[in-house]
């Protein structure tokens, strides 16, 4: 059964379990993230085959980034152990209940020294896929990381292979024109485009909505909104659709938009038209910002309806 493939880089992460300044945090919980590995991990609870082609260092973080991939049935078959970098490091800090802070390190890491020849050699996996999700943080990271997601999305439309991409603009990695540059040459081969309204704007190089998609036309445009839910632009122009978020209690926003894309491109495997992509990509959103972890939080298939369940419902 085809599923889904992505690549990228997945760090570890050190989180502060409590609000505030992060140097007064008594212990730090360690975790691993990766936008493309979030999504492949909520792809992969909702039932369909995912893999991840990546490099880590040959160090603890590495291990451990493995070990969580595998334990979530993710294939690894393309992930590489590079002995030469350390795996890249994110640390959050919860700064105020409302505001978490990022830092990364991760300038020099194995995952920012992916290349073409690393997705050549996971060109079956590619090939092979029902649909390639990429994101705008990999080009970011290195011009030969650039390079690979460029193979990447060549070899899948060689293939007729679907290519998603959100955009996902991480600011510390590159300003708007590096963006633009880096993701201009792959805009014409999207089949499925993922962003916030502000990183539209940015990409499009536009000022209001109607103008980005009227620039970044051609794939269907899918929306973020937060809290506000969601919107589709068809891509054969056909009505535009909204979607309210599914009402919940918050906690961490981080993560949120990957497993939104999750539930997006679940349902596309599952051959479901855009009314239901729509639908499962705002409830599987939902369901990442109740739990203060970047993916953990996401459904399996038989958990969907637990959004629905009254507060203070014990299940037995
Ligand atoms: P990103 O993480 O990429 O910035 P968003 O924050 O827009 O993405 O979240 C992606 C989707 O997750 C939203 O379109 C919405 O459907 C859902 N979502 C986000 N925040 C909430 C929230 N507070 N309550 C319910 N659903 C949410
Ligand atoms: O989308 C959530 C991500 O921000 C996180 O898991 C780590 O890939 C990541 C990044 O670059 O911030």
């Amino acid at each position: 059964m085809p599923g889904l493939v992505t690549l990228g880089e997945t760090m570890a992460v050190l989180g502060s379990p409590r609000p505030g300044p992060l140097r007064h945090a008594p212990h730090l919980e360690l975790s691993i993230g990766g936008a493309e590995s979030n999504v492949a991990i909520g792809v992969r609870r909702l039932g369909h085959p995912a893999a991840w082609i990546g490099r880590v260092g040959a160090d603890e973080f590495g291990a451990l980034v493995l070990e969580r991939l595998r334990a979530e049935q993710v294939e690894v078959s393309g992930a590489l152990v590079d002995p030469d970098a350390p795996t890249g490091l994110l640390v959050k800090e919860q700064r105020t209940p409302d505001v978490t802070r990022v830092q990364y390190y991760r300038t020099g890491s194995a995952g920012s020294r992916l290349c073409p020849a690393d997705v050549d050699a996971a060109a079956a996996v590619i090939t092979g896929a029902g649909v390639l999700h990429i994101t705008g943080i990999t080009p970011l990271l290195s011009p030969s990381a650039a390079g690979a997601v460029a193979r990447a999305v060549e070899l899948a439309v060689a293939a007729q292979v679907p290519v998603s991409l959100d955009v996902n603009h991480r600011a510390a990695l590159g300003g708007a024109e590096l963006l633009r540059e880096r993701l201009a040459p792959l805009l014409p081969h999207l089949s499925h485009l993922f962003g916030g309204e502000e990183e539209l704007l940015l990409l499009a190089d536009a000022t209001d909505e109607p103008s980005a998609v009227a620039r970044l036309g051609g794939p269907e445009l899918v929306v973020k909104r937060g809290a506000r839910g969601a919107s589709v632009y068809p891509a054969d122009g056909g009505p535009e659709l909204h979607r309210a978020a599914v009402p919940v209690r918050a906690l961490d926003p981080v993560g949120a938009g990957d497993a939104f894309v999750a539930g997006y491109l679940t349902a596309l495997l599952d051959g479901a038209p855009v009314a239901e992509r729509l639908r499962l990509a705002c409830l599987t959103g939902a369901f990442a910002v109740t739990v203060p972890n970047d993916w953990s939080g996401q459904p399996t298939r038989d958990e969907l309806g637990l959004l629905d369940a009254e507060a203070g419902t014990t299940l037995r």
